[in-house]
């Protein structure tokens, strides 16, 4: 028994001295001192020896195992430092090597006009409400005074998705939405995606438009004027100018179509300005007082004296103009080289 102990004993440091790597160790680690290592079949025999020579043998077996475990240890710490040497060898890392460009998003060209343009006229009160893209019938055409048969449908090509249905044609649906859902006064903007059978340089099927509405008692055409000349001044410069020529919307009443002056020819107008062609003015929105007939529907009384105002401004034309975009269709290709110019 004692020289089995020992015949273990030198093999296993042995075994431990000649490891090359800690995997190996570990392999002769289990292969002796594993619950069925080399070690414990010897021990398996201590039952078949006499009593009296079992703590002798007991002695020695703790003797070898304590040795072999300090022999494993030494040779493990051993065997770390070569690994750790070689991976430092071969996985040198060049702290002066260029670093690799990282890509940073931004914001598209359309979130960001629509969050300038909400900035600027949140600052005068007005605060943000979404109504639904797909939208009824009723809500997009009918509570905006467009009844089934009215011509003013054809102003706008209708994507239905269902009878009854639509993809929302505009955001002036969330107006009648607004004034049942609250009394005056309100004053909020609308932002969202709107859809049309449109599609050319200056026409998306999808794009995106912001209502402004504004109702309270009092509520005069000089304040739809005061508020857009200082929504448009803020926007395109301080000496911006603004007119309104007489347009239609059934819901409002006076309609009028709205123009800033060209911002590119400040000083005098040119007939070469890639912006304003000439003009020296650029239509930006729709607006007008709102009509009676919706105060009627949402159920507000003559009596009251509320009136409002209300107008609808579209954002990849704000774009288009700020950044001098030539074709609307270059904001949804998702074309990094272009959308990454306005980061
Ligand atoms: C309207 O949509 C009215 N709801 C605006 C309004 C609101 C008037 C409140 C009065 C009171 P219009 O169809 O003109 O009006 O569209 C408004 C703006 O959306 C246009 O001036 C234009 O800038 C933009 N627009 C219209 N169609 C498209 C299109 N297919 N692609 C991109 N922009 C468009």
């Amino acid at each position: 028994m004692i020289q089995k102990l020992q015949d273990v004993g030198e093999l296993a440091l042995q075994q431990i001295k000649f490891s090359q790597d800690l995997e190996s160790l570990e392999k002769v680690r289990i292969s002796i001192l594993g619950k069925k290592g080399a070690l414990s079949e010897v021990l398996k025999g201590v039952g078949a020896i006499p009593a009296s020579d079992r703590p002798q043998i007991g002695g020695m077996a703790n003797e070898w195992k304590k040795r072999i475990e300090e022999s494993l240890e030494s040779r493990k710490q051993q065997l770390e430092q070569i690994w750790l040497a070689q991976k430092v060898q071969t996985e040198r890392i060049d702290i002066t090597a260029p670093s690799r460009c990282l890509h940073r998003g931004s914001l598209h060209l359309v979130t960001q006009t629509t969050q300038r343009i909400i900035q600027i006229l949140s600052r005068i009160g007005f605060d943000v409400t979404l109504g639904p893209e797909v939208e009824t019938d009723y809500f997009n055409f009918e509570a905006v005074n467009i009844q089934a048969d009215h011509p003013a449908r054809d102003m706008q090509d209708t994507f239905f998705l269902s009878p009854g249905i639509v993809l929302r044609t505009h955001t002036s649906s969330v107006q009648m939405r607004a004034m049942r859902a609250q009394k005056a006064p309100i004053r909020i903007l609308c932002p969202g995606a709107v859809y049309r059978c449109d599609n050319d340089a200056t026409h998306s099927p999808m794009f995106h438009q912001i209502e402004g509405l504004w109702v309270d008692r009092g509520v005069r055409m000089s304040d739809l004027k005061g508020t857009l000349l200082y929504w448009a001044k803020e926007l395109f410069g301080s000496s911006t100018q603004i007119r309104f020529r007489p347009s239609y919307f059934p819901f409002v009443e006076p309609g009028a179509e709205v123009d800033v002056s060209c911002f590119q020819c400040r000083v005098k107008v040119s007939p070469l300005c890639r912006v304003c062609k000439g003009s020296g003015w650029l239509e930006v929105l729709g607006a007008g007082m709102v009509h009676p007939r919706l105060f009627e529907m949402a159920g507000y009384s003559q009596d009251d004296e509320v009136r409002g105002f209300a107008f609808g401004v579209g954002v990849e034309r704000i774009a288009m103009l700020l950044y001098q975009v030539p074709d609307l269709r270059l904001l949804y290709q998702g074309d990094l080289r272009f959308l990454s110019q306005f980061k």
